[in-house]
């Protein structure tokens, strides 16, 4: 599909420059001649030298000499096509991806996308955005290269009421994925946080069209804080914000981390349409949080609640009971822990 030039800078794919970037890579840093790559991969010593600038431009660290010959010295940590695609089998998500240098926001150019047609389970994915979204018009802070800003399009045939079952496929696959590869024990809090040690690591976005009470598609949006230090967050988000750097305290590379966190996405989505509900997620992300017993304030549009959160329903509804026993299900809102 053709993608608008409106939506941002992209990372432009070639299948030359991926074929050299293979090429370099299965010599493992080892010197590849201009002669050996022209005769395999069939391409003029110019098609060779502007493929390799291109690599070098996305990050690639390639010692060039003309008359010896290529060496891949480093690959980069930069979102690109390539880097995407070479993860492990995606059914669904991330089967095709679009990678945005920089674009406004990965949510609102995939909802643009996916009412062009786009297929399902497009990838969307920026370096940097420059309108990061959050729920109900707030901000996301997203610097480039700072983290991980991307969203997937889905189409599941499931009523809007699902759509909180989406946001936690996100959540749920992205602590999965920072537990698995780091150890790190992140926590889930109602209704889209992913939060260590009361500081919110990252946050899960969710826009819909719908037709009457179906959904026609979501855009399913993850922003994680990956390699902001402390110090690089502005003074609004200092004291609550944190990211993995902070945490391990050493850069963590995104790369890796996407691909496992597309994997772990893909594979419960691919569930959450074969059994047609979204009981097995939601169970997930129970497991995921301490709220259950906790005794919380909720604010949404002005109303606030206080009551014991005594679980969360089949469909994603957060259910809280109240001093005078009766049971609210909440279906939106911002959640302050008062007492665990
Ligand atoms: C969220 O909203 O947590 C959803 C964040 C989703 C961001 C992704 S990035 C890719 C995709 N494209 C987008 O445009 N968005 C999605 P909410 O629960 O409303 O939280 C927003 C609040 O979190 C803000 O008002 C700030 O207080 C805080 N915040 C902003 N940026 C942050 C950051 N980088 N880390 C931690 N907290 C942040």
């Amino acid at each position: 599909m053709r993608i608008p030039a409106s939506l941002g800078t992209r990372w432009r794919s070639s299948e030359t420059a991926d074929a050299v970037a293979a090429a370099l890579k299965t010599a493992g840093g080892s010197i590849v001649s201009g002669e050996r790559l022209c005769r395999s991969l069939g391409l003029t010593r110019t098609a060779i030298w502007k493929a390799v600038r291109q690599l070098v431009r996305e990050g690639y660290e390639i010692r060039a000499s003309r008359r010896v010959g290529y060496r891949l010295v480093a690959e980069p940590d930069s979102i690109l096509p390539r880097t995407v695609r070479e993860g492990p089998g995606k059914r669904i998500v991330g089967s095709t991806a679009v990678c945005f240098r920089k674009t406004s926001s990965t949510n609102a150019a995939g909802l643009i996308l996916a009412g062009m047609g786009a297929p399902e389970g497009l990838l969307i994915t920026a370096e940097e955005q420059t309108g990061g979204r959050g729920r109900m018009g707030r901000s996301w802070h997203s610097p480039a290269g700072g983290g991980l800003w991307f969203s997937v399009v889905l189409r599941p045939k499931l009523p809007v009421l699902a759509a909180q079952a989406l946001t936690f496929l996100g959540a749920v696959s992205t602590a999965h994925a920072i537990r698995t590869l780091y150890g790190v024990p992140v926590a889930l809090k109602w209704p889209n946080d992913i939060v260590h040690g009361g500081r919110k690591l990252g946050g899960v976005l969710t826009d819909l069209a719908a037709e009457s009470d179906l959904i026609r598609h979501a855009v399913v949006g993850v922003g994680l804080n990956v390699n902001i230090p402390r110090s690089g967050f502005p003074a609004g988000l200092r004291e609550t914000a944190t990211s993995l750097l902070a945490i391990l305290r050493r850069r963590v590379p995104r790369v890796p981390l996407l691909r496992r966190i597309l994997a772990e996405m893909d594979r419960r989505y691919a569930e959450m349409v074969s059994s047609g509900n979204s009981a097995a997620l939601v169970a997930e992300w129970r497991e995921l949080t301490p709220m259950i017993g906790s005794i919380v304030r909720v604010s949404h549009l002005g109303h606030v609640r206080e009551g014991t959160v005594s679980g969360v329903d089949p469909d994603g509804a957060l259910l809280l009971r109240s001093p005078s026993g009766v049971v609210d299900r909440l279906l939106a809102g911002d959640v302050t822990i008062m007492r665990r």
